[in-house]
């Protein structure tokens, strides 16, 4: 298949689209020459109780200072639903599809504002406070998004936790942020099966004194164990509360949420989002990213418990009245064609989802896709990782019968939203490139030594300024934030990805180039896999690194060495697969296990990881050097035994 260079954006959808080239330019002149004005014309997109006057503060060195809208007071689920009920109250706001294809629900922006302001009232009357964190543990149903709300409306600090967590990871991020309260649902569902959520948190709440409260919504109707004086249900305690709540005056940078995500050590981080400079950029890119127009139906397939659907399921598309799909699923339950057929029943026009999906579908043929219909479809998008120019094309002329335009969104937890990204009316796509900055945003490639490379070249990913969405601190824990982001290239936020840009200026992430691996769009540790793998009986040392692999972009490839006297059998190696879903998730499952009676190390005792890189990925023909090895020899036992 020849790949076309450039697609150019076609004339028709320019002419409709929220900005064109022209406007592109003119909003990224304006912003890079003054951000003050730019931002305070842009802030006006949110609803203010205090408009702020003083736009931006900011400073990318010494004890890093990162401030929005500093004086303005706003709330961020009145922004998500009061404003909209004068014009748009009977409007759907949400549309749950469930995991079996029989069940949906369309809430309007009315009825999901009494909802958010029950639970705002429940968790009210059980004492939580402006400030206090609130762990959110929930399957993708409506509650997930109501629980989001509620914490936002009375100040409260939301933690949402994916949902495929064990419960030793959420009892570590109950316990990081001190949260001695918990929503939660008795079980969720995915592909037919039941996820056994309450069952998980009455485990992980044995570690977890702090924990007073847990507020239990009634999904499946499933078996759950209630412990008194702990444990409520939702809709006995909602049942008598009032459907209003006013939404508690928020400083622009009160925290709204924090969000745990992997970094290249073993502890996940707390990034923290505060709440005027967020809600601008979650409204302003989602608004422009996906060219929303008015009543279209939008819907991003992420789960809640990562940043996408924080930004793209609930905040951005809120604020913007948009109607959000929300679904419980997975893509190949009942069948690969579900994802179309939910686009055609719910006559979806926005449609946003990961590469990993893409390719996966891919290997069942057109056949799913093409017995849809897909007409509906306008705008395609892809976030998580960087998505290869062959599922790109796949995605452009299978699903979007080389209609819809796509972009390819790159960005991080830390970001808050998207930064790099075409705009569907104004930037000419290339498959498999990110292509160009959002206006206002100044991304920078950097060589190892810190100094900027200018023109087409490849180098370290970084910002050179502030943008409003961007994360304000690492929770509890300032110095690790300045330590990880900004200490490695002076003056600059450093992402952690690698990028090439092309003649015409075009970004193409090429990866991380940390000890994160990048699992079908999720981020993992290599050290979080280590320690979990270490933490069994018979194993006495464990390197993860990662290899590439035909659906999940990367795979997780562990060498373990076992401890004296331990046989390397099949079934050990199953046990730890299973011992590390169970310990971290079923995210983190190793893809392979090599036995490795040693590591190759430096003399002073560092693995080398670029030496396990290469046998992984079957480049052992090109190890580079091994000299500085204390013992050589183990490298050639590695190889011989790699695992096929
Ligand atoms: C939004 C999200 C962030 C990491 C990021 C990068 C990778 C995300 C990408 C992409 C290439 C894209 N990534 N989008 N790489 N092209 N369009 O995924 O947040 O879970 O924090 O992951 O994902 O490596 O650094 P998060």
């Amino acid at each position: 298949m020849s790949q076309p260079e450039t697609i150019p954006v076609k004339p028709e959808i320019a002419a409709n689209a929220l900005v064109d080239r022209a406007r592109y330019d003119d909003m990224a002149r304006r912003a890079a020459e003054n951000p003050e004005a730019f931002w305070a014309e842009e802030s006006k997109r949110i609803t203010w109780m205090t408009p702020p006057t003083r736009i931006k503060n900011v400073t990318f060195t010494g004890n890093v200072s990162i401030k929005w809208f500093e004086d303005g007071v706003l709330n961020a689920s009145a922004n998500c639903l009061d404003r909209h009920l004068a014009t748009r109250g009977d409007q759907v706001a949400i549309i749950w599809e469930g995991d079996d294809p029989g069940e949906q629900k369309h809430v309007t922006y009315r009825e999901l504002h009494a909802e958010v302001c029950r639970m705002a009232n429940v968790l009210k009357s059980l004492g939580v406070r402006k400030g206090d964190r609130v762990t959110v543990y929930m399957p993708m149903i409506v509650e997930a998004a109501v629980a989001i709300l509620a914490c936002a409306r009375i100040g409260a600090v939301h933690s949402v936790v994916f949902g495929g967590f064990s419960p030793d990871s959420l009892a570590n991020r109950i316990q990081d942020c001190d949260s001695s309260i918990l929503i939660t649902a008795d079980e969720g569902r995915r592909g037919g099966r039941k996820v056994p959520l309450k069952a998980n948190v009455d485990a992980a709440a044995k570690s977890c004194p702090m924990l007073k409260k847990v507020v239990v919504v009634k999904a499946t109707g499933g078996q759950v164990d209630m412990q008194d004086g702990r444990d409520v249900w939702y809709h006995e305690a909602a049942a008598t509360m009032p459907l209003d709540c006013p939404p508690e005056p928020m400083n622009a940078e009160d925290p709204l949420f924090i969000l745990y995500t992997s970094g290249s050590t073993g502890k996940p981080k707390g990034v923290l989002h505060t709440t005027g400079g967020y809600m601008v950029w979650a409204s302003f890119t989602h608004q422009y990213v996906f060219d929303y127009h008015d009543g279209e139906v939008y819907w991003c397939t992420a789960d809640v418990g990562w940043v996408t659907g924080h930004t793209y399921i609930v905040y951005g598309p809120l604020a913007n009245g948009a109607t959000t799909l929300m679904f419980e699923g997975i893509p190949n339950y009942p069948d690969t064609s579900r994802f179309w057929q939910v686009v055609d029943k719910h006559k979806v026009n926005i449609f946003y989802t990961a590469p990993t999906a893409i390719r996966a579908l891919m290997r069942d043929g057109e056949g799913p896709v093409k017995k849809t219909s897909r007409a509906s479809l306008r705008v395609l998008g892809s976030v998580g990782e960087p998505i290869n120019p062959e599922a790109w094309l796949w995605y452009y002329r299978v699903v979007g019968d080389q209609r819809c335009p796509i972009v390819d969104t790159w960005w991080q937890t830390e970001t808050g939203g998207i930064l790099i990204s075409a705009l569907p009316g104004a930037i000419d796509q290339k498959p498999g490139s990110a292509t160009l900055p959002l206006p206002g945003v100044k991304p920078v490639l950097v060589d190892g030594d810190g100094n900027v490379l200018e023109g087409a070249t490849e180098g370290n990913l970084c910002l050179a300024d502030s943008w409003p969405g961007q994360m304000r601190t690492v929770y509890g824990d300032h110095e690790r934030f300045i330590q990880t982001y900004f200490s490695t290239f002076r003056g600059f936020y450093f992402s952690g990805d690698g990028a090439r840009r092309d003649e015409d200026g075009y970004y193409w992430i090429t990866g991380r180039v940390d000890d994160v691996i990048n699992v079908s769009g999720h981020r993992m540790g290599t050290a979080e896999v280590e320690s979990a793998l270490v933490a069994h009986a018979k194993v006495a040392e464990a390197a993860v690194v990662g290899f590439p692999h035909d659906i999940k972009g990367q795979g997780i490839y562990a060498y373990v060495t076992l401890v004296a006297g331990e046989e390397p059998t099949e079934e050990l190696r199953k046990e730890l697969v299973m011992w590390v879903r169970k310990e971290i998730g079923p995210i983190a499952a190793p893809d392979a296990i090599q036995w490795a009676p040693g590591l190759p190390k430096t003399r002073s005792g560092k693995i080398m990881r670029r030496i396990l890189r290469k046998i992984a990925a079957n480049e052992t023909d090109s190890l580079g050097d091994t000299s500085t090895l204390a013992d050589p020899a183990v490298v050639d036992d590695l190889v011989r035994n790699r695992m096929a």
